[in-house]
């Protein structure tokens, strides 16, 4: 036994992708047993290992770019007969490693060529599983026209050129004769040795196809050879490639770019297999809330937690209902809502503010507010309070960046006020709060409770708060955990006010005391940030004096 390494053999030059990684530390595997799947942008080939044993060390991780002779793990070998030099190549000898129609060579003449794209070589014999373009589209060189396959592999074929898809001579279910053409293109600007210019001889179309046909591919070698890699080349997937996923490399790269996970996206294709429509459909249902967000693709910050969704009810089982269907903004809260309680870890903290001397200041100030034309609730004292802890707690005044790694602190005071309207909950924000006086945002907040309830907010009244006020002091209640409204950092939920005996060091005294409870962004602020706010916060409503300071 010795310990030995497996590298990348020759895979065609370049670089290729870890997609997939099947052996760890520990595992016996087989020669030629596959232990990687790499993948360019056009193909994804599996890469068996060159020697048998133990693995002792993994050298790879998925994401890695390697190429020829790079290692990939260490193996405690069974004998040592094999060493990387001898790897096997990677495709297997059963599955055609065939190469695409090549593109027409520059030669002579130029201008509009109809060019037929011919079942590659080793492809023949193959399914026709999907067709991926329609008579009439454009497609640039490289671009999958269909895709065949095999028991053992399945296969993109590309666009030998740019150009428009004139005729399709295959359809799903077809199964391919060697050399058969697939679809017909349109080429324009083409230099091709007796090439016909099909704008001027639109009555030949067969000699003008014949003359403009792409040199035929070259053959395919018995023997396994290196796989498909180059641009034009067909791409090869293993059956092996995943177990879960049935899906061509460009579904997978195009499902990377859009942050899908393909395990969990159902396929519509022959067999199962995920088009790119599936794809597509599967980011539109989560868009539009079809789809519940907990099978997204996890984020970088939440890790994803993988919430099972409730299963369907049927009430009608247990009595008469009325089906009513939800408001735009109805719709939309119950959709962030989800989105922030799954995404933010909070934390609600609980608190008493003594209102009693805010209370007889702002009764004072009523004969004032009705000259002025203004209601004068808690609410504007409430904001006026937030924005000074604000201020002074600076560290609480933040927001976590969508990245993950980076804390936004913000020089600017805007807060939001959670309004029930009827059309649902809204919430306007007031900019700038810690510079307006008491009279200007009491107005300004009746202005835009006005425009809430009568459904008159544009988007850019919603936006760029660093915190919200939620109230229910009028309606009742002791407490409630409000929900961060992301990505502001906290929401202050207010409840009722009541007359409470609170001792003074010599006797109980009573006082007005409102309920205040503070969720915030754990991930953004620690408990002692939120602490030292919520009770500078809470001095200020205490005695409104302190506002001046
Ligand atoms: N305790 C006792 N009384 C209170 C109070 C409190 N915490 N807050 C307000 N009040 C009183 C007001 O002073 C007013 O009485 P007066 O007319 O005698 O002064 C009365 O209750 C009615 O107030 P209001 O509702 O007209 O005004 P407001 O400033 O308190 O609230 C608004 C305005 C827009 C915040 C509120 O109407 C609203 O829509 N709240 C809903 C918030 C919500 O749904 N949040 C979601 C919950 S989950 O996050």
């Amino acid at each position: 036994m010795s310990i030995q390494t497996v590298s990348v053999p020759d895979i065609g030059g370049g670089e290729a992708e870890i997609i997939e990684i099947s052996v760890a530390v520990g595992d016996v595997i087989e020669l030629e047993q596959s232990v990687i799947v790499l993948e360019t942008d056009k193909a994804s080939m599996d890469i068996p290992s060159s020697l048998a044993g133990k693995v002792t060390k993994v050298s790879v991780n998925v994401g890695d770019k390697l190429s020829e002779g790079d290692v990939i793990f260490e193996v405690e070998a069974e004998g040592a007969a094999a060493d990387s030099e001898q790897a096997p190549e990677p495709a297997t000898k059963e599955e055609p490693a065939p190469v695409a129609a090549e593109p027409v060579e520059a030669v002579a003449t130029t201008g509009v060529q109809v060019v037929d794209v011919c079942v590659p070589e080793g492809a023949e014999g193959a399914e026709v599983i999907e067709v991926m373009v329609a008579v009439g589209d454009e497609v640039n060189a490289d671009d999958s026209l269909i895709v065949l396959e095999t028991d053992k592999a399945s296969m993109e074929v590309p666009a030998p050129n740019a150009g428009k898809v004139v005729s399709i001579a295959v359809n799903t279910g077809d199964t391919t004769a060697e050399g058969g053409v697939i679809l017909s293109l349109e080429v324009e600007g083409l230099e091709v040795e007796g090439g016909v210019d099909v704008s001027a001889s639109v009555a030949e179309p067969a000699a003008s196809q014949e003359s403009a046909k792409p040199t035929p591919p070259p053959a395919i070698p018995e023997t396994a050879s290196a796989p498909a890699t180059s641009d034009r080349d067909v791409a090869v997937i293993s059956a092996s490639q995943s177990k879960d996923v049935y899906a061509g490399p460009a579904i997978r790269k195009f499902a990377r770019e859009m942050g899908v996970n393909l395990t969990i996206v159902k396929g519509t294709g022959d067999r199962n297999r995920i088009t790119k429509d599936d794809v597509k459909n599967y980011v539109k249902d989560i868009m539009t809330g079809k789809q519940p967000l907990a099978s997204a693709a996890p984020s970088a910050i939440t890790g994803g937690a993988g919430i099972p969704s409730i299963p369907p009810v049927d009430f009608t089982q247990f009595g008469d209902i009325d089906l009513e269907p939800m408001t735009k903004i109805k719709k939309l809260t119950a959709q962030n809502m989800s989105r922030n309680w799954l995404n933010i870890p909070h934390v609600t903290q609980f608190d008493d503010a003594d209102i009693t001397d805010l209370e007889s200041f702002r009764k004072s100030l009523k004969p004032e507010a009705e000259k002025r034309g203004v209601k004068l609730t808690p609410l504007p004292f409430l904001l006026k309070a937030c924005a000074a802890a604000l201020v002074a707690e600076p560290s609480f005044n933040v927001s976590m960046h969508h990245d993950g790694v980076h804390i936004v602190h913000k020089k600017y005071v805007h807060i939001g006020i959670a309004v029930d309207s009827p059309a649902g909950l809204v919430v306007p924000v007031i900019r700038d709060v810690d510079k307006k006086g008491l009279w200007e945002l009491a107005a300004e907040f009746m202005e835009i409770i006005d425009k809430a309830r009568n459904g008159k907010l544009g988007p850019k009244d919603m936006q760029g708060g660093c915190f919200t006020i939620s109230s229910l002091g009028a309606m009742g209640g002791q407490g409630f955990t409000p929900i961060v409204n992301a990505p502001e950092v906290a929401i202050l939920g207010v409840s009722r006010a009541e007359m409470k005996p609170k001792w003074n060091g010599s006797e109980f005294e009573p006082r007005n005391m409102l309920p205040l409870s503070l969720s915030y962004d754990h991930r953004a602020v620690n408990g002692a940030d939120a602490g030292r706010f919520f009770t500078y916060l809470n001095s200020v409503i205490a005695d409104v004096r302190r506002l001046l300071l």
